[in-house]
């Protein structure tokens, strides 16, 4: 059975799944998304990620055009309806359709869309080995221009990052703040371990605060490791005892290798593999229950 993708209350058949080329979400990039994951039945921290979707919108002054609730229930009732219980969830908000213009009062309906399906991951055998990942030279948007906390639908500065990723032929990659501080991956938060502290860079970094990275700084409360948020530099990554990446599609992945310098004794760190532990029980345990 083909999936549905749910659009503005109605469900539709995944290759029928349209919007208009004169939605100014395809136009300009102007609207806001959630990437969010369901596993076994119940989908990881959905709360938060409405928080981040409605915080977003209200900076772009988009009005989402139906309540929390009802967005929580309508993506409940989406994975329903396709069966799935381990899934990739994608949620837009998209201006809508308007003119040509990029005057947002010219589109007077934003468009609502989930899109249900299952999550294609990184091998299984990265998470195993740790994986190799380079700095690219696109910096990060600086956050007075462009705060990465709208996760709006304009991911150029994290596409030219990945272009030279692709380039250099690494599964991912670090980019830097402005003037040369670690920032985030293109699509993943960074952490680093340095003498039993954990340290991941502070949102100022320009950073896009991820839940998943928030769910491992608890966990490392949790497990009594100490954690830190600051700036750090790439000297620091090269000579850090474990490095990490989190994020929703990724969740905890274990890096030994920045730009061609093994990290700690090049293989995943002792606590990298206690928080990945930890962080597969939690998205188990904890969750909005489909049905
Ligand atoms: N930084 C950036 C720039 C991101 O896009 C994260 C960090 C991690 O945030 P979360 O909240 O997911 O822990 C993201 C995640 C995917 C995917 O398929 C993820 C993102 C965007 C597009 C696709 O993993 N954002």
């Amino acid at each position: 059975m083909a999936l549905k993708y749910w659009i503005d209350g109605t469900l539709y058949p995944k290759d029928e799944a349209k919007i208009s080329v004169l939605d100014h979400g395809f136009l300009y990039g102007d609207g806001v998304f959630e990437g969010i994951r369901a596993y076994g039945g119940r989908v990881f921290r959905l709360d938060q990620h409405l928080d981040r979707l409605w915080a977003g919108a209200r900076t772009l002054m988009l009005e989402i055009p139906l309540g929390r609730d009802e967005l929580r229930q309508a993506v409940l009732a989406t994975l329903r309806a396709n069966g799935l219980r381990d899934a990739y969830i994608r949620l837009v908000v998209s201006r809508g359709v308007g003119d040509l213009g990029l005057d947002p009062r010219k589109c007077p309906r934003p468009s609502v869309i989930i899109i249900t399906d299952t999550i294609s991951l990184y091998p299984g055998e990265l998470y195993e080995r740790g994986m190799e990942v380079v700095t690219v030279s696109t910096r990060k948007n600086i956050h007075q221009a462009l705060n990465p906390n709208i996760k709006s639908l304009n991911y150029l500065n994290q596409i030219l990052g990945r272009l030279e990723v692709n380039r250099m032929g690494a599964p991912e990659g670090i980019m830097l703040t402005h003037d040369g501080y670690v920032a985030e991956a293109t699509a993943d938060n960074v952490f680093s371990v340095v003498k039993g502290t954990l340290i991941t860079p502070p949102p100022i970094a320009g950073i896009l605060v991820g839940i998943t990275r928030n769910a491992v700084l608890e966990l490392a409360a949790r497990e009594g490791v100490p954690a830190e948020e600051h700036l750090f530099t790439l000297h620091t990554l090269y000579n850090a005892d474990e490095c990490f990446l989190t994020g929703t599609g990724a969740e905890v992945v274990p890096v030994v290798r920045v730009d061609g310098r093994p990290i700690g004794g090049g293989v995943p760190g002792q606590i990298t593999l206690r928080l990945m532990k930890a962080f597969r029980e939690l998205v188990q345990q904890e969750g909005a229950p489909i049905d």
